[in-house]
């Protein structure tokens, strides 16, 4: 038996394809790949770079989906149907979405698949499998088993290993699809088990890939504390109020982190309430400062902060967006996505937006031909859509410019601390840089005219 794994690719440039330069491991894939029975040969595609052989023999496609990709990854399952391949997909979309992928897969497996997946192999075996498995683990990588990285080998992913503490997080923000997908919690593997898979390594720079590596201070200690004798440099997401806690801040220093990817959403104190953010309203600080306490906290402790940024609340205008470049700058954060605020279905926000009469594109921005990419896909309170677009793109136009790559890198406490530091900031300035440029206005999916609203909407 053999079974296809498969990456879907967002989409295709106005001038043809795109091929995704700044691409990483799909752990995704790599785990579900571990949790097949050994007799069973895993093959990975990866549309994002690679062709794939749809006439290929295989018994099952199996592909991960997510809203971004959703469109190419149906029309990666019309291929394979058409040939009598089944398909059965997985992920963010089939989750929160499930009707909508029943459309276009023979199955689907919501939430986490550790535990389910040898069932469904089991029945494509048996020619008996179901439409719907929901699957649940207690914790990531139950049993100890490790990500089959032998599959990403020769796929020109970039150089550092992707590899999960936990998954979710305990806060509710409203635009979030974590906090929908794992209902406000997170649960961790046992740390032996992450240290055992960090010592298999052949690199030394892990990507935690945790929706929200604090999110218990008390769990990501132990974490941290295992992983100061290991020597490594790590990079992941966390929410700002690790700030509040100097013990943490020290072990996160202590054990190699090199910085994280932080929501700061807003920069303005309304609008971060009015998301529910809880974890951006600083108890210590008496007042609103506009994070100027935690950013020199981050700094104090040399990490490289990647800002990130939900823009087109219901608070703000284009001026206070164009703050938010102006706060990221004056701070010289070392990335930063400006993204525009985006109804995830399911979320409280797309409920809301919908009960409301402003969302676009039908409801189904990620299905629409003619949406693209980083374009806004509801009616903002303060500005027109269009006007939400083009400014979002005004900050991620300036912010990537040469000038303002110049003078973010100025700051001995972070980016020239160190040769690596540097060198950080430089290559992966000049890579990301390209790759937001690139990317927007970006068509989702392959086929221009599929007509896959008309179908997902039915
Ligand atoms: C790491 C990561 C990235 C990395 C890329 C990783 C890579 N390999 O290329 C980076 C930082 C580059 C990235 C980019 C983006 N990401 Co991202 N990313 C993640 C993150 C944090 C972890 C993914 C991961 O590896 N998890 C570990 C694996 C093991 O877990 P998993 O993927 O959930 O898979 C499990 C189950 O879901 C299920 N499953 C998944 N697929 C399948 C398939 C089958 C067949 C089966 C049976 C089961 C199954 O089984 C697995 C084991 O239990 C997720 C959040 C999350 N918790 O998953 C967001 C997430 C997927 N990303 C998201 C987004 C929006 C993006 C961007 C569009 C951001 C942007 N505006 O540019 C881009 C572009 C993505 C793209 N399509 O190319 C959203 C998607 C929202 C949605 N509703 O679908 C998420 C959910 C984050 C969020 N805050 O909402 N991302
Ligand atoms: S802190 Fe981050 S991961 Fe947690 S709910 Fe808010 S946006 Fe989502």
């Amino acid at each position: 038996m053999r079974i296809t794994f498969l990456r879907p690719n967002i989409g295709r440039l106005a001038s043809g394809p795109y091929i995704d330069e700044g691409r990483m491991e799909p752990l995704t894939l790599g785990v579900l790949a571990a949790y097949t029975p050994p007799d069973v040969e895993c093959v990975l595609y990866d549309d994002r770079m690679e062709n794939i052989p749809f006439d290929e023999p295989t018994d099952l496609a199996a592909i991960t989906v997510e809203i971004y990709n959703a469109r190419r990854a149906y029309e990666i399952a019309a291929e394979y149907r058409r040939r009598g391949v089944p398909v059965v997909m997985g992920g963010f979309q089939p989750t929160l979405v499930p009707d909508e992928c029943l459309q276009h897969a023979d199955a689907i497996v919501t939430g986490d698949a550790e535990t389910i997946w040898p069932e469904v192999v089991s029945d494509v075996r048996n020619a008996a499998l179901k439409r719907r498995y929901d699957g649940q683990t207690d914790y990531p990588q139950p049993h100890a088993v490790m990500p089959r990285r032998d599959l990403y080998r020769g796929k020109g992913y970039l150089p550092v290993s992707l590899v999960q503490f936990g998954r979710g997080c305990r806060f509710a923000c409203e635009f979030c699809a974590i906090s929908t997908f794992f209902k406000r919690t997170q649960c961790v593997r046992p740390i032996r088990d992450v240290v055992e898979e960090i010592e298999k390594q052949d690199r030394r720079l892990i990507f935690f890939v945790d929706d929200n590596l604090v999110s218990d201070h008390a769990r990501a200690k132990e974490l941290l504390r295992a992983l100061v004798p290991l020597k490594i440099r790590w990079v992941s997401q966390g929410s700002i109020d690790m700030t509040d806690d100097p013990e943490l801040m020290d072990l996160i220093e202590a054990s190699g982190c090199q910085g994280f990817v932080v929501g700061f959403e807003s920069v303005q104190q309304a609008g971060v309430r009015a998301m529910r953010k809880a974890c951006n309203l600083s108890k210590k600080t008496a007042g609103w400062d506009c994070y100027a306490r935690q950013v020199e906290i981050l700094r104090k402790h040399h990490l490289q902060t990647w800002a990130a940024f939900t823009l087109g609340h219901d608070t703000d205008t284009p001026e206070s967006i164009l703050d938010t470049l102006r706060f990221a700058e004056e701070h010289k954060f070392c990335f930063a996505a400006f993204n525009i605020l985006m109804p995830y279905p399911s979320t409280p926000l797309y409920k809301r937006l919908a009960a409301e009469g402003r969302l676009l594109w039908g409801g189904k921005w990620w299905l629409h031909p003619e949406y693209r990419f980083n374009y806004a896909a509801f009616v903002p309170q303060n500005m027109t859509p269009e006007e939400l677009t083009d400014v979002v793109f005004e900050c991620r136009r300036r912010w990537n410019s040469m000038g303002s790559i110049f003078t973010r890198v100025w700051d001995f406490q972070t980016h020239l601390n160190s040769i690596y530091r540097l060198g950080t900031f430089l290559v992966y300035n000049r890579l990301y840089a390209s790759e937001t440029m690139t990317k927007h206005g970006m068509f989702f999916g392959k086929n221009a005219h599929s007509d896959l609203l008309q179908r997902g909407s039915s």
